[in-house]
């Protein structure tokens, strides 16, 4: 060590980055009996917080790094809440130097997971531990109980987890927190966490679109079935804020929602979980959908000069059963998010065998079953079928959703031809069903492909009756004498 220190070492951890995510953080810590240490780069913000929101807690400030090194017990545990990118290396950098072998430097910012896996090996080379956490909840959860997916140190893990588990969330009497995996796990399993978060947020868009644009109803009305269909399996977190937000009225009495323009952002994590599943060859579709549906929902100016030149069907309106509609419309929303999380599993489970990681499915589920945004009871049952049965090949063929899918599929088929004949766009209760109807079918057709690869490009392919024997045929008797290595597409 460097630097001599005639602080107190009175503080259980520190944390950096002051905006209010870290502030609640600091404030939840506190509440549950741990002493913090708190330091941001403006240390007038220091000053501002320990006067104001931290005053008369177990909160400390720091005006340097060194100081709040100073502050801490040992092992140091120093959580860093600071954009993700380059100013979590600099932060590293600025540490490294005041800390000694077994310290803890914790990344609770939302970085991506090859990042979190390269600032483990740089900082095990010198002596350090370093864990990179996935945090969700939003602002309300890191005050009142976030969910924590920490990944990376194992070592660490003893050490922090006390704090970590304290603080989080619970859900049926259980800590949604718990060891991931080394290395990049815990942000790889928060990128897969918000990657789902976009298909879940696009599914209700799906809903909303329709009971809205072909049955007509007003906002109150669909608030109400909102309501009510957080009463059914789709009870969760974003199923009641859709309730809330379609009943919110602007100062003239509309709803509020009807104001806002309709183009989606996005800042990346969803994208990243779709980038994977490319990556690693995983039909992850239907958050790859919700990814793109943002991208077309931002080509606000072009779809509007769009809909000047492009006609839909001449029906538009739905004229049948209106609440059989209705359920069938909740059908599809429930069948498609079952898709989707076998989809965001399948994803783990393929990372998992890259990475060497030992994932724990059902660990993992509890994990998002509070605290966080895609929070559910869903995620309850889906915590039941890995528990029991850990070497589940795909939450689909579980006897428990299995049966769900096979209540659901009718009103689902009837919700996406329903959506197609009267030309409201569908894409991810559309392409659930595709996933689901290509993934129990033993017999796809690319045979065909095959064929047209070996036709074109002399690829080769294997023959039913002969497994593993890979065989070119020349398709016409004629031309060429193409080889194939002669040729790629
Ligand atoms: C949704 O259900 C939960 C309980 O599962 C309840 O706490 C919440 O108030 C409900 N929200 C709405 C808007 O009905
Ligand atoms: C394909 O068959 C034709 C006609 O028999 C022959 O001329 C040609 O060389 C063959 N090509 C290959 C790749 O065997
Ligand atoms: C066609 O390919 C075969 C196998 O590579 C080779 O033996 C033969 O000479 C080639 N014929 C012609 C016409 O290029
Ligand atoms: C790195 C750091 O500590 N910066 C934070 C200081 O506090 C402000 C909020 O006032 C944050 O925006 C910075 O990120």
């Amino acid at each position: 060590m460097y630097f001599n220190y005639s602080f107190r070492a009175e503080a259980d951890i520190a944390l950096i980055g002051l905006a209010v995510m870290g502030q609640n953080l600091i404030l939840n810590m506190a509440d549950n009996g741990f002493t913090v240490c708190a330091y941001n780069r403006t240390t007038e913000k220091v000053d501002q917080f320990l006067a104001n929101e931290a005053k008369g807690k177990s909160v400390v400030g720091a005006h340097s790094i060194a100081e709040m090194v100073g502050k801490l017990k040992s092992p140091r545990r120093i959580i860093l809440l600071v954009k993700a990118g380059s100013a979590v290396d600099d932060f590293i950098g600025q540490l490294v130097p005041h800390l000694d072998p077994g310290d803890i430097i914790i990344d609770g910012g939302n970085s991506e997971y090859t990042d979190t896996q390269r600032r483990c090996d740089e900082l095990q080379a010198k002596g350090l531990l370093f864990v990179g956490s996935g945090v969700s909840g939003g602002e309300e959860g890191a005050r009142f109980g976030p969910s924590l997916m920490p990944g990376g140190h194992p070592e660490a893990w003893p050490h922090i987890k006390d704090i970590f588990q304290t603080i989080a969330a619970k859900a049926d009497g259980e800590p949604c927190c718990d060891w991931v995996g080394d290395g990049g796990a815990g942000h790889y399993v928060k990128m897969v966490h918000n990657g789902i978060e976009y298909g879940d947020m696009q599914l209700i868009c799906e809903a909303y679109h329709l009971l809205r644009d072909t049955l007509g109803l007003t906002h109150d009305e669909m608030a109400d079935i909102f309501v009510d269909w957080n009463r059914s399996e789709l009870d969760s977190f974003l199923i009641e804020i859709t309730a809330d937000i379609l009943r919110y009225k602007d100062s003239d009495g509309e709803p509020l929602v009807t104001k806002i323009r309709d183009s989606a952002g996005q800042k990346g994590t969803g994208k990243w979980t779709a980038i994977a599943a490319l990556d690693y060859g995983v039909p992850v579709t239907l958050i790859g959908e919700s990814v793109f549906a943002r991208c077309l929902s931002s080509l606000k100016d072009e779809r509007v000069s769009a809909s000047q030149v492009l006609a839909g069907p001449a029906v538009e309106k739905f004229t049948g059963d209106r609440r059989q509609f209705i359920d069938d419309i909740r059908k599809a929303l429930y069948a498609s998010k079952i898709v989707s999380y076998a989809q965001g599993f399948m994803l783990l489970r393929e990372a998992a065998q890259q990475f060497s990681w030992h994932l724990n499915y059902g660990a993992i589920a509890l994990m998002w079953r509070g605290g966080c945004i895609i929070r559910s009871a869903f995620l309850g049952n889906i915590k039941q079928a890995f528990t029991s049965q850990p070497e589940l090949a795909n939450l689909l063929v579980d006897r428990y959703f299995a049966d769900e899918v096979h209540k659901c599929q009718d009103g689902w088929r009837r919700t996406v031809a329903g959506a197609a004949l009267r030309g409201v766009p569908t894409p991810c209760f559309a392409t659930a069903l595709a996933f689901f109807d290509g993934y129990r079918s033993p017999v796809l057709p690319a045979n065909l492909i095959q064929a047209q690869r070996d036709y074109f490009g002399a690829h080769t392919y294997e023959r039913l009756d002969e497994p593993g024997k890979w065989v070119h045929t020349n398709w016409t008797g004629k031309g060429g004498n193409v080889s194939a290595s002669s040729y790629n597409a």
